[in-house]
C-alpha cells in the first residue's frame, strides 16, 4: 500500500478535487460523503485512470455512531491512515441572527464543528498508535473574519481555527502534524447549498470576478501533505486575487 489519505466530503468541490489530485500523486485514498452514487462514480473514475487504490465509506459526519462504525469497519491495511483531510462542511442559509433558522444553525454546528471532532477523535487515535500522521482542517476566511448574516457559519469556522490550534498542541508529542487551510471564495456547490438549491442566487455569487477553483485549494493541500517529515505547514490563507477580505471583492476584472 502507498500512503493513505482519508478525505471527508469527497462527493463535490474541494474534497473531490483533492481526492483526485492525491490519487494522481501516489496516495491510496479513502473517500467519504453522504451521496453514495457520487462516491461510486468517483471511485470508478479514479480506479480507471490512476494506479491508486480507493476505499469508499458512506456516512454522515454528524452521526458519531456512523463515524465510529465506518472507521472501525476499515480492513486493517486501510487503518494506517497517514493523512486526514477534514473537509466536509457547509453553510446553510444567510440571515441576520434575529431571523436565523434553527435547522440551518444545527446543520452548520453539527457538521462543521461536531462532525470534524467526531472523525478527528477516531482517526487521530489510530495515528497516535501509528506514531505518525497529518490532519488538515479546512477552515475558511470566515474563520478569521465575521460578516453580516453569517454569524453561525463564521462562528463554526472560528471554532475550526481554535480546535486546530489545540489539536496541534495535543498531538505534538505524538509526531502528528496538524494544519489548517482557510480559503476565500471558491466556486463549488457551496453557494448552492447555502441558498438551499437556488442555482440563480448561487451563480450570482461568483459573477464579475474570478474566484478560486476547487483545484487551486487541492494543489495547496497536495503541497502541504508532501513536505518532508520535519516540516509542518501550520496555517494557510488562500484567497482569489480579486478578494481582499471576507467582504471586499473587486468585481470588474474577472469573468
Ligand atoms: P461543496 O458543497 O461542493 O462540498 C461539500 C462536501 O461536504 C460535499 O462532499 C458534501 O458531501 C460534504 N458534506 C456536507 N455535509 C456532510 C455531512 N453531514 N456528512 C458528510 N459529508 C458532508 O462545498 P466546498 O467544496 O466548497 O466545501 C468544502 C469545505 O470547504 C467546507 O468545509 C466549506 O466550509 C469549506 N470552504 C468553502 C469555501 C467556498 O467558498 N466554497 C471557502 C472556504 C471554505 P455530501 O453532501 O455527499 O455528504
Ligand atoms: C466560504 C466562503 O465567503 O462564505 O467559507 O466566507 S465565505
Amino acid at each position: 500500500m502507498k500512503k493513505i489519505a482519508l478525505i471527508t466530503g469527497a462527493t463535490s468541490g474541494i474534497g473531490q478535487a483533492t481526492a483526485k489530485l492525491l490519487a494522481k500523486n501516489d496516495f491510496d485514498i479513502i473517500i467519504t460523503g453522504r451521496r453514495n452514487s457520487r462516491l461510486e462514480q468517483l471511485e470508478e473514475e479514479i480506479i480507471k485512470s490512476q494506479s491508486s487504490n480507493v476505499y469508499t465509506l458512506n456516512f454522515d459526519v454528524r452521526n458519531k455512531t456512523e463515524v465510529e462504525n465506518a472507521i472501525n469497519s476499515l480492513p486493517e491495511e486501510w487503518k494506517d491512515i497517514t493523512v486526514l483531510i477534514n473537509n466536509a462542511g457547509l453553510a446553510s442559509g444567510l440571515a441576520p441572527v434575529h431571523e436565523g433558522d434553527y435547522d440551518d444553525w444545527d446543520k452548520m454546528v453539527d457538521t462543521n464543528i461536531k462532525g470534524l471532532l467526531y472523525i478527528s477523535r477516531v482517526v487521530s487515535q489510530l495515528m497516535v498508535t501509528n506514531k505518525k500522521g497529518h490532519i488538515i482542517n479546512v477552515s475558511s476566511i470566515a474563520g478569521r473574519e465575521a460578516y453580516p448574516n453569517g454569524s453561525v457559519y463564521c462562528g463554526s469556522k472560528h471554532a475550526v481555527e481554535a480546535i486546530t490550534k489545540s489539536m496541534r498542541l495535543d498531538l505534538l508529542p505524538h509526531n502528528i502534524k496538524v494544519s489548517r487551510i482557510s480559503p476565500g471564495m471558491v466556486e463549488t456547490e457551496f453557494s448552492l447549498v447555502r441558498f438551499h438549491g437556488n442555482a440563480e442566487k448561487a451563480d450570482d455569487v461568483y459573477k464579475g470576478f474570478t474566484p478560486l477553483y476547487a483545484e487551486d485549494v487541492a494543489e495547496t493541500i497536495l503541497f502541504m501533505v508532501t513536505r518532508p517529515d520535519h516540516v509542518n505547514i501550520d496555517d494557510v490563507l488562500i484567497m482569489p486575487t480579486a478578494q481582499g477580505s471576507a467582504r471586499d471583492v473587486f468585481k470588474g476584472n474577472g469573468h
